[in-house]
C-alpha cells in the first residue's frame, strides 16, 4: 500500500490557502467562515473516494470506512482542522489529512480491515475564540467541556450565536458521546511543535504523556482617570499592576517548576484602551502546562499570592478565575507499543517522547486507548507561519500510522 506525500502536500496547501485573509496572513479560526470552508474542502476529498462524511452534534466530522466485522469497535484516527490566527500548514491538519491518505491507500489497495476506521476532525480544538478548546473531543468522550450559551469571544460574539451558525445547539453536545466499547483505539498524527526530534535528525517521535493544562482568566482593576491631569502619585493604573505580575511569572516558574514547566500571558485586554485614559481595568489569559499536576497546582497558588501583593500594593483589586483544568495524560500502553513496534519493523530511527503541546488525544486517552505519532517540527517552530515540517517526514508518519492501523486491527479487544 503506496503513500502519495505528493497528494498530502498538495492538499495541505489547498487548506492553507482556503484560510488567506486580506492582511496575507491565513488562519482558520474555529466557527469562522474560513473554517467551514476548510471542513467542506477535507468532506470532499472523502467524498471523492465514495465515503460520505457525517457531522455529529458536536461539531465533529467523522469519515467512516466499514471493515470486515460490523460486531467490532471502530480504529478511530484523526486530529483538528482550526487554526489559531496566522498559524501555518501542519499543527492538526497533518493528522486529519494523513487519516484520509491512510483511507485512500486502503481503498486503492482493495483491502478492508475487520474493524472499522473512522477519521475525525475534532471541532475547536484551539479555543482561540473563547478561552478553551477541545470541544469535539470533551463531547466525543462524553464531558462537560465548560461551554456555556452566553460566553463572549473575543470579538464580543455569544457563543450561542456563533455555534448556531455552525449548525450546533450547546445542548445537544451530549449526544456526541460514543461508548467506551465502540472504540479500539484512537491514534493522532501530530507535528512535534518542539524542537527535539528535528535537532536530533529523528523523523518519528512516540509520544509517552501529554502535559496538562489549565487555563485563568485575570482581572486586575483600577481606576481610569485623565491621562494628561492624574499624577503619577494618585493613580491605580491597572495595565501597570498588570505588567509587574506577568513580569514576575517567569521567576515563579523558576522557583516552583522544572526544565519543562512553562507558564504564559497570551492575552491582553485594556479597558478602556485608549491613549489618554490610565487604563482602568485589564483582562488577561495565564495558562500553566506541566508533565506534573502538582507543581502546576503550585505554580497556580504562587501566581494568585504574587498577584495579591502587586495588587494590594498597587490599592487596586483582582479576580483570578479558573476557565479550564486538563490533568497531565500518559498514553495508553498497548497503543504506544504498538505504534514503536510499527516503526521498528520500518527501520526508521526514532524516541520516545513527552509532548509539551495539548492535542484531542489529552482528552481521549481519558477514555479510550490513546497513543500518538510524532513527525519533526523544523526548527521547533510552530503557531506560526514559518511552522514547517518536511514531505519525507510527513510520509513517514503517514507510513507509521498506517502500520499501527494495520496492526491494531489484528489484536483482539480483549487482549488490550
Ligand atoms: O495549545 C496547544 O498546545 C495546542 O497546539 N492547541
Ligand atoms: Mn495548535
Ligand atoms: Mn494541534
Amino acid at each position: 500500500m503506496e503513500i502519495n506525500a505528493e497528494r498530502v502536500f498538495a492538499r495541505l496547501n489547498e487548506l492553507y490557502e482556503c484560510g488567506a485573509q486580506e492582511d496575507g496572513t491565513h488562519s482558520r479560526i474555529a466557527y469562522s467562515k474560513e473554517d467551514v470552508a476548510g471542513r467542506e474542502i477535507f468532506m470532499n476529498y472523502f467524498r471523492s473516494i465514495g465515503v460520505q462524511p457525517r457531522v455529529d452534534e458536536a461539531g465533529n466530522i467523522i469519515a467512516r470506512l466499514e471493515g470486515t466485522d460490523p460486531s467490532l469497535p471502530a480504529i478511530m484516527v484523526g486530529s483538528h482542522l482550526d487554526t489559531v490566527p496566522d498559524g501555518g500548514k501542519f499543527d492538526g491538519v497533518v493528522g486529519c489529512m494523513a487519516g484520509l491518505e491512510v483511507c485512500e491507500a486502503l481503498v486503492a489497495a482493495g483491502h478492508k480491515t475487520k474493524h472499522p476506521i473512522e477519521v475525525i476532525v475534532f471541532t475547536d480544538e484551539e479555543g482561540f475564540r473563547f478561552g478553551s478548546g477541545l470541544l469535539g473531543s470533551s463531547a466525543i468522550c462524553g464531558f462537560d467541556a465548560g461551554a456555556s450559551e452566553s460566553d463572549i469571544d473575543m470579538y464580543g460574539m455569544q457563543r450561542a450565536d456563533v455555534i448556531k451558525s455552525y449548525g450546533m445547539n450547546l445542548k445537544d453536545l451530549p449526544k456526541a458521546a460514543k461508548a467506551k466499547d465502540s472504540v479500539h483505539c484512537f491514534i493522532e498524527l501530530h507535528v512535534e511543535q518542539g524542537a527535539y526530534l528535528d535537532r536530533n535528525k529523528l523523523p518519528i517521535g512516540v509520544v509517552s504523556s501529554i502535559a496538562g493544562v489549565n487555563r485563568y482568566e485575570v482581572v486586575v482593576n483600577g481606576e481610569a482617570n485623565h491621562a494628561g491631569s492624574t499624577r503619577m502619585a494618585d493613580r491605580k493604573d491597572a495595565l501597570v499592576t498588570a505588567s509587574r505580575f506577568i513580569a514576575k511569572v517567569p521567576q515563579l516558574v523558576a522557583e516552583h517548576g522544572e526544565d519543562f514547566t512553562v507558564a504564559t500571558v497570551g492575552t491582553m485586554k485594556v479597558v478602556p484602551n485608549s491613549v489618554n485614559v490610565v487604563p482602568g481595568q485589564c483582562i488577561f489569559h495565564l495558562e500553566i502546562r506541566d508533565q506534573s499536576q502538582e507543581i502546576m497546582l503550585k505554580i497556580e497558588e504562587a501566581a494568585k499570592a504574587c498577584l495579591m501583593q502587586e495588587c494590594e500594593s498597587a490599592g487596586e483589586s483582582f479576580t483570578f478565575r479558573k476557565i479550564s483544568e486538563h490533568k497531565p495524560e500518559p498514553m495508553n500502553k498497548w497503543v504506544k507499543d504498538t505504534i514503536e513496534e510499527s516503526v521498528k519493523e520500518l527501520g526508521y530511527p526514532y524516541a520516545v517522547i513527552p509532548s509539551g503541546a495539548f492535542h484531542d488525544s489529552l482528552i481521549m486517552a481519558q477514555v479510550f486507548p490513546t497513543g500518538m505519532i510524532f513527525v519533526p517540527s523544523i526548527n521547533g517552530i510552530s503557531h506560526s507561519r514559518y511552522e514547517l515540517t518536511e514531505k519525507e517526514d510527513i510520509k513517514k508518519g503517514c507510513e507509521v500510522l498506517l502500520k499501527t492501523i494495520l496492526k491494531a486491527d489484528s489484536m483482539n479487544h480483549s487482549c488490550c
